[in-house]
């Protein structure tokens, strides 16, 4: 039997999405001839950081991807449609209505209303994983994972994106996950749930965002990008739907700066307790995260974009290796 032609054998899985989902064209062709992609999500964008630095460190990432030999694929929701890539002129609308307030916070549980109410969402890693698996996208970077909220063992906010790295096989690049949340439950329960959890650097320390090290320790720790590609790549031989946490510490010159921003989160979470906005579900991240920020006067948000730019860089490696084992 002759093989089959080089297309028929496409890596993409654009053939087959839904109408109501877009993929720009760099993307698709990339998906289609198996070269590297990374997702990016947009809650970072939305509900994550104050503007003009939202709109910025969203380009700067998308720079930063391509720069690393990756193609970059923004994910959010615009008008009631998926869209996998972004140009500029949609980047700047979301960010313009999401100053409006008039843009969704798009967890797993959000996607279908928004979908059928023609709605603007910013999506979250659950969103954004959703979103990467359907498109065949298998590197996600971003800044912070959800998890297990502080009292999460009697309030069970735990976030959605947890359960969502058991059912996308997608590789996630984060700074780990913030003290705002309660990392040794957390990491409980990503162990629980059968996610891998790999420190990314020297040592094995698990990341805390802004600062380098939780106190608590990743199962595993790896250094190259080679590594990382080949975890996705025999979860995936497998067939095992499950992804992957590549937990990658702030960069150095950021470390200084954290035990300070520490403090701020500290403050922050007590003050999230008296005035009831620990209860309040989704409001609650971003509420913490502009509240760190307005009390280390914009440290925290430097120290976020950094990290945000260190993952993007190591998700577009992580993104190259995979794509030449699998290519
Ligand atoms: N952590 C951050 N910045 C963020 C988020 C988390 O430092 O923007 C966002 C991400 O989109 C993440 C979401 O997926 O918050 C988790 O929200 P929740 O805790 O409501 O599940
Ligand atoms: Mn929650």
């Amino acid at each position: 039997m002759r093989p089959l032609p080089r297309l028929l054998r496409s890596f993409s899985h654009v053939a087959r999405l839904p109408p109501f989902v877009d993929v720009v064209a760099e993307v698709q062709h990339a998906l289609h001839t198996g070269a590297p992609v990374v997702a990016l999500e947009s809650t970072i964008i939305t509900h994550g950081m104050p503007y003009p630095t939202n709109l910025a460190t969203a380009l700067s990432v998308e720079g930063i991807v391509r720069a690393h030999g990756a193609v970059p694929a923004t994910i959010a929701i615009v008008q009631g449609r998926v869209k996998v890539g972004m140009e500029k002129p949609l980047l700047e609308r979301l960010v313009h209505n999401s100053g409006e307030g008039s843009v969704v916070k798009v967890s797993r549980r959000d996607i279908g209303p928004v979908l059928a109410l023609g709605k603007d969402g910013g999506t979250t890693c659950s969103a954004t994983l959703i979103f990467s698996a359907l498109a065949g996208i298998k590197v996600f970077a971003t800044g912070g994972l959800g998890g297990v909220h502080r009292g999460g063992e009697n309030s069970l906010d735990i976030s959605a994106d947890l359960h969502e790295l058991t059912r996308c096989p997608v590789g996630l690049v984060s700074a780990g996950i913030k003290s705002i949340l309660d990392i040794g439950r957390t990491l409980e329960y990503l162990e629980t749930l059968g996610v891998p959890v790999l420190t990314y650097g020297e040592s094995n320390d698990f990341p805390a965002f802004y600062s380098p090290a939780s106190g608590f320790q990743s199962p595993y720790s790896i250094n190259d990008p080679i590594s990382a590609a080949r975890v996705l790549h025999a979860q995936s031989l497998l067939s095992m739907p499950t992804g992957a946490l590549f937990a990658a510490p702030i960069p150095s010159a950021y470390h200084a700066a954290a035990s300070k921003i520490q403090e701020a989160v500290e403050a922050a979470v007590r003050e999230s307790e008296e005035n009831g906005m620990s209860r309040r579900g989704k409001e609650v991240t971003p509420w913490l995260l502009k509240r760190v920020g307005e009390l280390t006067r914009g440290e925290s948000l430097a120290s976020n974009v950094a990290l945000i730019e260190n993952t993007a860089k190591i998700g577009a490696q992580i993104a190259v290796a995979y794509s030449d084992l699998v290519r």
